[in-house]
This record gives structure tokens, sequence and C-alpha cells, in this order.
């Protein structure tokens, strides 16, 4: 029988906002790249075992390695699950499988994990093309045939070596369809009233801006002259049809989570896919992280109510600080009166879309004012809800410092973008300020945020205000609180199937 290479996602916590059924999303980046070695390398059993939606606990991910016996484990993730995906290798190594690991996260340690003993293989930036590569040299298993593959860093003679850098692939439309065969899709969103049946797909990848704090354009950036510089990428609508109809017909999905940095990038494509949608008769809700510039634009060229009309109902924009001067310190090159003019426009020509917005507190120079003016100027915007997130020193971003490498990967679990009194750099002060603004600050604009969330927009929309609301109260007064009255970490709940 062929060997396995084996995508896994381990058993982790989870983030306090979302409900239990839309937690874990399909992880695409596995369903894309497992399509591609399917394609390519079919003298390679692919699978993937996607532990959390299953409710699959430590012992039983261990039992399920221990029956499939995998030659290859690959894994990939947000900082906050390094402790997870460590925990994993020791696993898979110990039962004799090579683990590669990329994404987001490890590509920019990748030194730090090799020398942990426990991974063979990093990878940098995009993988469909790498994975390719990669499984037959790791099955030659010589660094020659390693140092072949671009993209990557491995160890040799207890050197890091890292290869030449892995060129983008140029047209998206040329990927297979992701297998989602490979998921337990039914899963996803089971339980779910305001996204049922959620499906993740992408129609870009890049970002045409370079916030500083910000990993996503860096990790699918273009690399000319020795600099990752921004660069977008986009399907086809044609070939977002065909991926839609299969997610909804085959897979029963109803709700979309576009995982693009930015879904409007692009000023004609978002349209012409929801124009398609309405000729298809395809319903099915929507939700992306939308620049407000290109909403602006899109409200002007019509294509904004096209889109909302072929499904759009939910939009985040990140707004990250309060003026000019912070929005020049991370690099945004949005401006307030364009995404106030943004929210404005939602709320009164799409009441139905529910609209959030995130801001970014504890760059340097930031005070507790800093912070009330950030919380005044949420409810100042016309957003529905509002996420205020600290600055967290990501690998690949300028906040890094290596000295915060911890071959546990304990002290990552404060990379979840909650406040909280034990991450690096965290400012009490701020956070104070923060908790003291949600709990006394009722000013008329705030009262007019709730009550046009409950009031406009419909059933769905006041189902999602109400939902975040609690969640919000509950997370300020029992996480924040007791983190910062006893240094406790606040944040992410470990399910009860943890180590089952
Ligand atoms: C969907 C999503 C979620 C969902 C589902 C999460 C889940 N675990 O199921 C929700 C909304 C619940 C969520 C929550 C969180 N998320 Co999230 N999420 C995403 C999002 C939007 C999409 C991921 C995706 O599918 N990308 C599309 C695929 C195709 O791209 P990719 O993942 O980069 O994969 C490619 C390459 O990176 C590479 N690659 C990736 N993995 C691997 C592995 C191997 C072996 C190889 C070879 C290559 C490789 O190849 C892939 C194909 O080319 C990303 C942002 C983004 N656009 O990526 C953030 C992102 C991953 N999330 C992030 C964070 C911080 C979180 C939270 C901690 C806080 C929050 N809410 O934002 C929580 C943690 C939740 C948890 N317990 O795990 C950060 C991670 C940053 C970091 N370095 O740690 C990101 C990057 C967003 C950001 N603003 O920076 N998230």
């Amino acid at each position: 029988m062929n060997e396995l290479f084996l995508f896994v996602r381990p058993p982790r916590p989870m983030w306090p906002f979302n409900g239990p059924s839309t937690m874990f999303w399909p992880p695409l980046a596995f369903a894309s790249m497992a399509a591609m070695l399917r394609r390519h390398c079919p003298d390679w059993r692919v699978e993937i075992l996607d532990a959390p939606p299953l409710e699959m606990g430590w012992r039983s991910l261990e039992r399920e390695l221990r029956a499939r016996r995998p030659a290859v484990v690959a894994m990939g993730e947000e900082a906050v699950s390094c402790a997870e995906c460590l925990r994993l290798a020791r696993l898979a190594k110990a039962l004799g499988a090579k683990v590669i690991a990329g994404g987001c996260f490890f590509a920019h340690v990748a030194p730090q994990v090799l020398r942990t003993g426990l991974v063979d293989v990093v990878a940098h930036g995009e993988g469909e093309n790498t994975v390719v590569e990669l499984a037959p040299a790791l099955r030659e298993n010589s660094a020659a045939a390693l140092a072949a593959v671009a993209g990557i860093s491995f160890l040799s003679d207890g050197e890091v070596v890292r290869t030449r850098p892995r060129p983008l692939i140029k047209n998206l439309d040329d990927l297979p369809m992701p297998a989602w065969d490979l998921l337990p899709m039914r899963r996803y969103g089971a339980s779910s009233r305001n996204h049922p049946g959620l499906a993740a797909i992408e129609s870009s990848r890049g970002c045409f801006d370079a916030c500083e704090f910000c990993v996503l354009w860096r990790q699918m950036g273009n690399f000319v002259s020795e600099q990752t510089r921004p660069y977008v990428r986009f399907k086809s609508a044609s070939r977002l049809l065909e991926e839609i109809k299969i997610q909804t017909r085959e897979f029963g999905r109803r709700h979309l989570g576009w995982v693009d940095p930015c879904f409007n990038a692009h000023p004609h494509n978002p349209a012409e896919l929801a124009d398609s949608l309405l000729r298809e008769n395809i319903s099915v809700g929507q939700s992306a992280w939308v620049r407000a510039d290109c909403l602006v634009r899109d409200a002007r060229s019509g294509a904004l109510a096209t889109m909302v009309r072929g499904g759009l109902n939910e939009v985040y924009v990140g707004v990250e600080r309060p003026d000019g001067e912070g929005l020049k310190a991370v690099h945004k090159s949005t401006t307030i009166p364009i995404v106030r003019e943004a929210f404005a426009i939602l709320a009164r020509e799409h009441p139905q879309v529910f609209t959030l917005g995130t801001f970014i507190y504890g760059l340097p120079g930031d005070t507790p004012e800093t912070v009330r003016a950030i919380f005044r100027l949420s409810h100042e915007l016309e957003m529905n809800h509002a996420f205020f997130i600290p600055l967290t020193p990501l690998p690949g971003t300028p906040f890094w410092r290596d000295e915060l490498w911890d071959d546990t990967g304990e002290s990552f679990r404060d990379f979840n973008f909650l406040p909280s009194a034990t991450r690096p750099g965290s400012r009490r002060d701020l956070e104070w300020a923060l908790l003291l603004a949600a709990a006394f600050h009722w000013t008329p604009a705030r009262l007019r945020v709730y009550l046009r969330g409950l009031c406009r927009g419909g059933a769905r929309k006041r189902r999602v205000t109400l939902r975040l609301a609690a969640r919000t109260a509950w997370f300020a007064a029992h996480g924040m609180l007791r983190g910062l009255l006893t240094g406790h970490r606040a944040g992410m709940i470990f399910p009860r199937w943890y180590e089952s």
C-alpha cells in the first residue's frame, strides 16, 4: 500500500467569541495542498485528520495515528496553538513519521522550530507546489534532495539550510478544487443558527497594503530584490462559481466564510460572482474581511449592492487606530473619514449586513487616553460590534523578538488576540482603561449602536448582535477582570473533549 501523507489539525482550545460549531472552519490550506498532492503524487495516499470538529481529543488522536501509521505528518497553525502542534510533532516522531510544518506562524520561526528536533522541514509561504516537490524528497531522505526543493528550511549537520524562495502560483485558477471530500464537511457549522453549514473559501491571496502588525501580506507576498512585497492574486468569478456549486450542492454548505485578507480588493470580481450566484439561484450567506476604501468604491459603482443581494451579510473591517497619525504609524493606508463613510453606507443602505470593526492597541506611546479614544470612536462609527486587539508580537512582524521563542510553545497561548495580563508587552493600564470604559462609558452613541443592531436589519442581524454582546460581556466580566486582578491568562477555552 502507498505511504500515507497525513495533514493533521490537533485538538486545541477555542476562541471565546465563536460558538462551538463555528469555532473550527474547514482547514482550507490542508484541503488545497491535499488536492495538489493527489493530482501530482499518485504514489502517495493523502488524508486529512481534522480533530476539533470531530471532538477528537489527544487519546483518540494518538490511537488514530497508531492505526493509520503515516509516513509524513503535516501541520500548520496560528501561533496560539503552537503547544498543540509541538505535542503532535512529538507524537508523530515517536511513531516514526517525518514531520513538516508550515503556515503563517511556523514559517517565521523556522530555525527555532527545527532546533526542537521535533520537526524535519518547515515550509515558507504558499504550500501547494512545495508539498508536491517535498513528498518525493522526504522519501529520498537526503539533504541534497531537500536542498533542491524551493521554499523550505531544514537542518543539515546541525545548520539551518533555507532554500531559494518559492515562486508564487501566478494564476489561482490553476489550483485543483480543494479536497473537501477528505474533511468531515457536515460537521462544520452543524448546529449553528447564524453560520449554518459553514464553508471556508478563498477568492484571493495576499494584500496590497503592508500593515506593520500583519503577517498575511508577508505570508503570501512576492519576494523581489531580497524583500517581501505586498501582492494580491485572484481566482476568477467563473472558477469560484464552480467551487460554490460543489460546496452547496454536494456538501450542503449554506454559509461561506471568505478567508481572504481583503475580499473586496478586486473592483469587479466579487460583484460578478454575486451576479452569477443570483442567476444560478444559489442562496448562500457570506462573511468577509473587507477594506473600507474598496467598499466605498464599490458602493459608488453599484458593486456593493450586488454583493449584498448575492448573499454578503457580514463584513469585518480593520479600522485599527483612532486617528491619521496612528494609522500612519502602523502603515495602514485607509483614513478615518473613509472608514466612517464605509460604515455609514452599510448602516443606511444595507442595514441587514452585520458589521464589525477591529482596533489595535498597545503600540509604543499608547496611553489609557488612546484606548478611550479608540473605544469612543468604535461607537461613533456606525458599526454593530467592535473587537479591541492587543498588539501581538507575531513572528514575521517587526514586533517579534527571538527571545520570545519558547520550546514548549506554552507562552504562545498568549498570542490569542485577547486582552491578557500575561501577553509579552501587555499593558495593564491600557487593559484596565478598556475594561472601565466597557463598564462605565455609556454614551448616546453607544446606546444607538445597540438599538440599531437590535431594531434594524432583521432577525439574523439581531441574533448575531445579541450573541456577540453576550459573549463580550461574559469575557469582560470573567476572563478579563479575573486576568487583570489575578494575573491569570485570559481567554481561550479548553473543550471538555480536549484530552479524551
Ligand atoms: C478562518 C480563520 C479563522 C477561523 C477558524 C480557525 C480554525 N482554527 O479553524 C476563526 C475565525 C475561528 C479563527 C480564529 C482565530 N484566529 Co484565525 N484565521 C482564519 C483565516 C481568516 C483563514 C485561514 C485560511 O484558511 N487561509 C487560507 C489558506 C489557503 O492560507 P494559509 O492558511 O496561509 O495556507 C497556505 C500557506 O500559509 C501554506 N501553509 C499553511 N499551513 C501549512 C502547512 C504545511 C505543512 C505547509 C507545507 C504549508 C502550509 O500553504 C497554504 C496554501 O498555500 C486566517 C487569515 C488568512 N487569510 O489566512 C486567520 C488567522 C490564521 N487567524 C489568526 C488568529 C490570531 C486567530 C485567533 C487566535 C484570534 C482571532 N479570532 O483572530 C483565533 C484562534 C482560533 C483557534 N482556536 O484556533 C491569525 C494567526 C496569526 C498567527 N501568526 O498566529 C491569522 C493569520 C489572521 C491574522 N489576522 O493574522 N481564525
